[in-house]
């Protein structure tokens, strides 16, 4: 009986042995881009250090740049299809036009990196359908169909990877104007509640976004957008259960069509307060995020500069968004406006990368009760006198104005224990006085850096 059990017992080892070593190689492989974090504070820990990334909207539409048949047409680059019902038959004809030869993944990742930017997140298909990467689910695709017949968003993940730059993709999962399925498209396909949207989503978002996550190393995130009709049966679960068993450390953006690992704000929208949890801001520099010829209304370096500082002084992230052209060059004002913030964070990112928000409010502004908005609420008026970012014992404090001789600062919790500015190198103490949750910093006559001087106050807890 007992030689019965250990004889079973051994052959229950081998077999268990055995499935061990055939499944090893699979486990392996699917662990190997980013093996699944032990918590979501786990997950979250490179984003919220992050702070600042290079988002990029690259595509067709890059050829038109706001034009079509000679004609200016209004609205964001990207969009063009849609603006101006371009047939697909007519619009698929792009493609064959498509030669960025001067893209240069090195090049575009070297900006990122010099603007002090921490990851970037790249179109992999907008909404006009066409995929720029290697796709084998559909030969609409930048390797297939064009003479460029190249990988740019390899090339990118290997450049990324070079540089220590987190990597992930925008994927336009709803929203796709070149398939009879997809959403979007009324003027080739008529009205979207008529379509199987469900077999476009299996057919080609679905297997797209397994390509993505299995061909690209790590993905940092997916971004996906304007969830229409996601909201239906497991449609936005799908598409999350796809991550999680492929990469699961990959986050999601706010616009699956269900809570994703963080908010992703409205387009530009930079909250008037302090926003609690995991939250990012998409932005463009100009007023469209595709490129267009004609919109050269770039934001100031200055602008720039404040924009990032007030958003992590609420607690969220920037993600600022280039639009390279159809030769694969990042307009040169936009990558000399990013290399300025860049030059200042090298000096300032110690206030910026993994900080906390402000610990006051007073600073970000008030509602004007004289002023209503359309919803009959007061108007909200920014201050930009100063921000700011936290850390464990250490107040930052960006002042865009320089005050004159020296800042006051009250309800300072704690004991102010040192002061000194960021732009020095010395890190020479302050002369500083404090009075209960009053603390005054004797400043020098001119600001010693460029946009906004970080002072520093160190804190002991009470
Ligand atoms: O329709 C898109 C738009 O083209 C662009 O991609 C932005 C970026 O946040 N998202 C959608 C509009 O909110």
């Amino acid at each position: 009986m007992k030689r019965r059990f250990a004889r079973f017992l051994s052959v229950k080892i081998m077999a268990l042995v055995v499935v061990a070593c055939l499944c090893a190689p699979v486990a392996a492989a699917q662990a190997s881009p980013a093996a699944a974090p032990a918590s979501q504070d786990a997950r979250m820990k490179w984003f919220r250090e992050a702070k600042f990334g290079l988002f990029i909207h690259w595509g067709l539409y890059a050829i038109p740049a706001g034009e079509w048949k000679g004609q200016p047409v209004a609205g964001i680059g990207e969009w063009i299809m849609n603006r101006a019902q371009i047939p697909v038959k007519e619009y698929e004809q792009l493609a064959a036009g498509f030669n960025p030869v001067k893209f240069n993944a090195e090049e575009w990742v070297q900006m990122a990196e010099d603007a002090g930017m921490k990851y970037i997140v790249i179109t992999s298909k907008h909404h006009d359908g066409f995929a720029m990467y290697h796709s084998t689910v559909t030969k609409y695709n930048i390797f297939d169909a064009t003479p460029f017949h190249r990988d740019p968003l390899k090339e990118l993940s290997a450049a990324c990877a070079r540089h220590g730059i987190k990597f992930g993709f925008y994927y336009s999962q709803a929203q796709d104007w070149h398939e009879p399925n997809g959403a979007g498209n009324t003027w080739d396909f008529g009205p979207d509640d008529k379509k199987d949207f469900d077999q476009y989503l299996r057919g080609k978002a679905e297997p797209q976004v397994k390509e993505l996550l299995t061909g690209y190393g790590p993905v940092c995130l997916i971004w996906f957008d304007t969830p229409r009709m996601m909201n239906v049966g497991d449609r936005a679960q799908r598409f999350i259960d796809i991550l999680h068993s492929l990469q699961p450390a990959t986050l999601i953006d706010g616009r699956l069509g269900t809570a994703g690992d963080y908010v992703s704000m409205g387009d530009n929208r930079i909250p008037d307060a302090v926003v609690k949890g995991d939250w990012e801001v998409p932005a463009t520099l100009n007023h469209t995020w595709g490129f267009k010829k004609d919109d050269t209304d770039w934001k100031t370096p200055e602008d720039l500069t404040f924009k990032l500082v007030d958003i992590v002084s609420k607690g969220g992230n920037y993600l600022l968004n280039v639009g390279p052209t159809a030769e694969g060059v990042i307009p040169q004002a936009s990558q000399d406006n990013l290399r300025t913030v860049g030059r200042w964070l090298k000096v300032n990112g110690e206030a910026i990368y993994g900080a906390g928000p402000t610990p006051f409010s007073d600073e970000l502004g008030a509602p004007d009760p004289a002023r209503k908005t359309k919803e009959g609420n007061p108007v909200f008026v920014a201050a930009t006198d100063w921000r700011s970012t936290t850390k464990p014992g250490k107040l930052f404090i960006h002042l865009f104005k320089w005050p004159a001789g020296s800042f006051e600062l009250s309800k300072v919790k704690g004991k102010v224990t040192k002061a000194y500015l960021l732009a020095d190198a010395a890190r020479a103490s302050l002369k500083l006085n404090q009075q209960g949750d009053r603390v005054t910093v004797s400043l020098p006559e001119k600001a010693p850096g460029q946009i906004a001087s970080v002072l520093v106050l160190e804190t002991a807890a009470n």
